[in-house]
């Protein structure tokens, strides 16, 4: 009875998790799934930001399980003060929001979707065990589906060691699949190791033949990271200007680099949460970067008496820049939460900058100089854009509506309905076209490789008769200028065939929209089309199947029926009735969504297939060529 009653407490405990999991961890699809582990291995980085652990391990189990595990103080084992009969460890895995500290200094995250705390991870979870090594003993519990305690904690053993480990087996009632995508943990785990520099993180994945090993540890910190970033472009000077400061509010620790490129790359966090949106700390690091390098520049004449000052967006070109704070309570603000709020971190970070930044560039007269050659240069060819650019203006208002000649467009005008379909070649686009359904479907057919945006300047992007089709179908302007409700489309989807060609076509319009028009991508509306890769013939009847998996199954199925199976290089093999049903009809279709969850990696990315480095192009395509799922960057 007594146990009964305590049982439905702790039920009741979890129940809005599980109820409303998006509420918690975002969505039920690939992204809360990885959240998960991410929400586990926060809580050990806890340990370690607070100098209590040096290592997380994680490893992916063959059984579907993963297994977080540190060699931090152990979740304490002794009874909780407010929860009779319970000890600090069942509180921590079975109460809401209970996985702090109990009021201790560190840095603990709030608000968002991080810091939830590890109960939500045994919310979701089929099965659940800790363990904790603490005070000479060796510590257990096992929890069932939806966080519900089998045993009470208790000491199995003798220890010599400290640390929890927590594994879990997400649920399958709850997730849409609960299959782990090594490359996205490890990208993630990457970057928690460059924001905490000196820690070591291993990464194992049990699953393949043979097994994947991965170990981070990065004792240059932020510097390493900005050095890995840059490792892909070609950087303006060997040097990384880096420094960190603390005050009462929090730390900064901030690393730049400029390169020979015409991005600008900053990336922020808060306590290692990437702040995509940007907030307080990026806009006092952006303010205090355009004051120290002209106050600099007046000082040593390099700005003459009456020159105008050098603009921030001048300075930042080609900037690789982290800005990392760590503070006691975040805001985090903004459409998906990833705004930082607190205006302490504006003066913090720009204090912090004006003062470092400064004696940087006075200890260092060569590098500063060629921060000022490049800015310069960048002021002289924004002028020049801005002349090619009212000029395009200029020229699509005197044509009209200003769409393209080539495009064929849908005839609804409810735009929450319409697709833009972007195909490579007029033979593929002409199918298209007869395949389409003209109400919401609009055809856009490119010609051959389309301009690299990754080495062209704004002036010569203009120019291009590709990149013209491109901005004016979608009709909502570039860079700066874009403004994502103009957009004609709800779906943007590039069709492009399954071979080499078709993948460096895909990937230079992914660039294109990642650096032109980032808020389409970042709002969901690039997708990727795919065509079937196989055909099979049984007696008469084709059929299309999209990769290997439904090869095989399909082959299981139909054992010794099947002469012929054909791999499918180009659209062109299909006929436009084919084309229509496995790869443009929206009730049978699958398309992928483009993310850019982590704009790191997607920058990095983008500078690896599209820049001047070959041979980590090379090797990025060997690493990544049989996973379709890369294009998800
Ligand atoms: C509460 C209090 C203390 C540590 C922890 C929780 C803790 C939680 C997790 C989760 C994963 N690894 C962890 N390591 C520690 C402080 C305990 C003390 O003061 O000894």
């Amino acid at each position: 009875m007594a146990y009964d009653a305590k049982a439905i407490t702790v039920l009741k405990g979890l129940d809005p998790v599980r109820k409303r999991p998006g509420m918690y961890i975002g969505s039920t699809g690939p992204s809360g799934l990885h959240h998960l582990v991410y929400e586990v291995v926060d809580n050990s980085v806890d340990e370690a930001m607070a100098g209590e652990a040096t290592r997380i391990d994680i490893t992916l189990l063959t059984d579907g399980g993963c297994r977080v595990s540190d060699n931090g103080r152990g979740i304490p084992v002794d009874d909780h003060p407010d929860y009779k009969g319970k000890s600090a460890a069942e509180v921590v895995l079975t109460v809401l929001h209970a996985g702090g500290k109990f009021g201790g200094e560190g840095y603990k995250v709030s608000g968002g979707l991080h810091g939830v705390g590890v109960s939500v991870v045994n919310a979701l979870s089929s099965r659940l065990d800790l363990e904790v090594h603490r005070d000479g003993g060796k510590w257990v519990q096992h929890y069932a589906k939806g966080g519900k305690p089998q045993d009470k904690i208790s000491q199995v053993g003798p220890s010599k060691k400290r640390g929890t480990t927590i594994t879990f087996w997400p649920d399958a009632t709850i997730f849409e699949e609960t299959e782990f995508r090594a490359q996205t943990l490890l990208e993630r785990l990457r970057e928690m190791a460059f924001l905490n520099k000196g820690l070591e993180i291993c990464f194992r994945d049990d699953r393949p033949e043979p097994v994947l090993e991965q170990t981070f540890r990065f004792a240059g910190g932020l510097t390493d990271f900005v050095k890995h970033l840059n490792a892909t472009k070609e950087p303006l000077f060997k040097r990384v200007a880096a420094f960190e400061e603390t005050s009462e509010t929090g730390e900064v620790d901030i690393a730049m680099q400029w390169n020979t490129g015409y991005y600008e790359g900053i990336h922020s966090f808060a306590n290692n949460i990437a702040t995509t949106e940007g907030g307080m700390h990026e806009e006092g690091f952006k303010k205090a970067l355009t004051n120290a390098v002209n106050k600099y520049g007046r000082a040593k004449g390099l700005i003459k008496e009456k020159d105008d000052n050098l603009l921030g967006e001048d300075i930042r070109e080609g900037l690789t820049a982290i800005v990392s704070v760590k503070l006691r309570n975040p805001q985090f603000e903004g459409q998906t939460k990833t705004k930082l709020g607190n205006t302490e971190m504006r003066s913090l970070v720009e204090k912090a900058t004006n003062e470092k930044l400064g004696d940087w560039l006075e200890e260092h007269p060569p590098e500063a100089k060629q921060i000022f050659s490049k800015a310069t240069t960048a002021a002289r060819a924004r002028l020049a854009a801005r002349q090619a650019r009212d000029l395009t203006r200029r020229k699509s208002a005197l044509e009209g509506a200003g769409l393209p000649g080539k495009l064929a467009d849908c005839s609804s005008r409810d735009r929450s309905e319409c697709e833009l379909f972007i195909v490579e070649g007029n033979s593929a686009g002409s199918s298209a076209k007869d395949a389409r359904d003209p109400r919401i479907q609009a055809i856009l057919p490119i010609r051959g490789k389309i301009l690299n945006v990754e080495r062209a300047r704004m002036d010569k992007m203009l120019k291009n008769a590709e990149i013209q089709a491109l901005i004016q179908a979608i009709g909502a302007g570039l860079a700066e200028d874009f403004a994502v409700d103009k957009v004609r489309y709800d779906k943007i989807i590039v069709l492009a065939d399954a071979d080499v060609d078709g993948s460096h076509i895909r990937t230079l319009l992914l660039t294109f929209f990642f650096r032109q028009m980032s808020d389409l991508v970042e709002q969901g509306h690039v997708y990727v089309a795919q065509p079937p890769l196989f055909s099979a013939l049984v007696g008469k009847t084709k059929t299309y199947l999209k990769d290997e998996a439904a090869l095989d199954v399909f082959l299981a199925g139909n054992e010794g029926r099947t002469p012929v199976i054909q791999r499918l290089k180009g659209l062109g093999e299909m006929d436009f009735q084919e084309l229509w049903e496995t790869t443009m009809d929206p009730g049978s279709r699958t398309l992928l969504q483009v993310s850019v969850e982590q704009a790191a990696i997607a920058d990095e990315v983008c500078s690896v297939l599209m820049g001047e480095n070959v041979e980590a192009r090379r090797g990025f395509i060997q690493q990544n060529a049989k996973d379709v799922r890369f294009l998800d960057i």
